[in-house]
Formats: C-alpha cells, structure tokens, sequence
C-alpha cells in the first residue's frame, strides 16, 4: 500500500482569485500548489490533502483523528511563519503571515511527533519546524545578512538553480545525494538563525546560510529550505527528496 501523506494546505479569499471567481468571491478556499502533490505520487505516496481545520485546531480529538488518518506529513511552503511563534515582531518585511495556519500547522506538528510520525518540511515547512523547537529566524535576508548569492528571484523559471548547498556527511541527505554539493533553486526571503533544540544542521549555502536539518531525536524528521516539488521535473534527482521520505515509510508500516 502506498504511504497516506498529509499534504498542508492554505486558505485563500475568492476574492484573491481573480475575476473567474467573481460570483464566488465570498467563499473561502483551501488551497494547495499541485506540484507538492506531484512530488508526493511520484515519490510513491498517496497525498492526502490537509482540510483547512481553522480555529479547530484546538479541538484535540479531531486533530488527532486527522493525524491518525495518516502515516506522515509534508508541511509545504508559503507565507511568512507568524513572528511571534518565536517571540519576535513583525518588522522587517514580514509579510502575508496567517496566524491560524500556523497554529493548525503547529498542532499538527506536536500530534505526528508525538505519535511517532515522520515529517517532511518545505521552504515555510522547515521554518515553522524550526519555530515549534524553539529556534528563530532572519525576518529577512537582504536586510539582515549581508549576501552575495540570491536566494528569492521572482524573475527566473523557479526550477532554475540559485545557489549551492554543501550537505553535511551522516545525515538523511547525504544518504539520498552522492555528491556532498548540490544546485538547488530558492524561494525565501527568511531563513534559519537560531536552530531549534533537538536539531541537526544537514544543509547550508555557500553564505552560510542554513538549507536543510532534520531531528536528532525523531526518526525521519526533517527539512529542506529549497523547493524540490519545483525542481525535479527538470533536475530528476531532487524527486529523491519525495522518494526517500516515503520508502522510509513504506518500510516502517508494510
Ligand atoms: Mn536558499
């Protein structure tokens, strides 16, 4: 049987749509890019795409029913992680923050560790991980850190390789790529600064910059700050990235 991976979504207004949706703009919509489903079938898994729970986060049976419906989670990219999920402030370019998702992401987070189940987190994915253990982040780069490399090009096709990672030997990564570099693509304007208690740095860039960590504690835990959804259809190898969190899976529930 295929592993059942959660798929974390995120909601938009009709209203944001545009004018096709004009006669439906009042209602909300629970959206996810299909490229992180891709990523999930071809790697082997089923998606299972996250409902949009809302305030009902809070209510604890239902989101573990929801957990147990599931043998892991890919928490995807997207808006900033609310800053005050690691006790900072919203300046310095914080934007689109969705408080409540993070707070449903976040539960979700706390119920798949506590019901030892393995975790995939995604460019917002990795940062919001790094935020439920305790660690902080850059509120953004080009104001923070002072870089040569880019690391958010909204001019380029978004499967285009930015920046180098150097991955770090006896981690998830170097298991699934040979070379101890990698070209990867990069979407985010904020990155890791302080890492979260229980983790282990696996990735970074050539400016230093944090790209990928996984739990030293959790048994398949882990992130990557670049987008392999985007990437493997025409750099085939980051599929691994999809392959290997499910095959780890496949081996633990079959
Ligand atoms: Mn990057």
């Amino acid at each position: 049987m295929r592993p059942r991976i959660l798929v974390s979504s995120f909601l938009r207004k009709g209203h944001k749509l545009g004018k096709h949706f004009d006669l439906l703009s009042t209602f909300d919509y629970g959206m996810v890019s299909q490229n992180y489903v891709n990523g999930v079938l071809k790697g082997g898994g089923l998606p299972i795409v996250s409902p949009q729970i809302r305030e009902d986060y809070t209510d604890n049976e239902l989101m573990e029913e929801l957990i147990d419906t599931v043998d892991g989670i890919v928490l995807t990219g997207g808006a900033d992680v609310d800053p005050e999920n690691y006790q900072e402030y919203a300046y310095k370019n914080v934007k689109f923050v969705d408080p409540v998702r993070d707070k449903q992401e976040l539960k979700l987070i706390e119920l798949a560790l506590s019901k030892n189940k393995p975790i995939l987190g995604i460019c917002r994915g990795l940062q919001l991980m790094n935020a439920y253990f305790g660690g902080t982040l850059y509120r953004d780069i080009e104001e923070e850190l002072e870089t040569e490399w880019r690391h958010f090009a909204g001019d380029l096709p978004k499967y285009k390789k930015l920046h180098t990672v150097s991955i770090k030997e006896n981690s998830i990564l170097s298991n699934i790529f040979k070379d101890k570099t990698i070209g990867v693509n990069s979407f985010h304007h904020q990155a890791v600064d302080k890492l979260g208690k229980g983790l282990k740095a696996t990735a970074f860039s050539p400016d230093g910059i944090l790209e990928g960590f996984e739990s030293k504690k959790h048994e398949n835990v882990w992130a990557v700050q670049w987008h392999p959804e985007i990437m493997f259809k025409h750099h085939p190898e980051q599929l691994a990235i999809f392959t290997d969190f499910i095959n780890r899976i496949k081996n633990k529930i079959n």
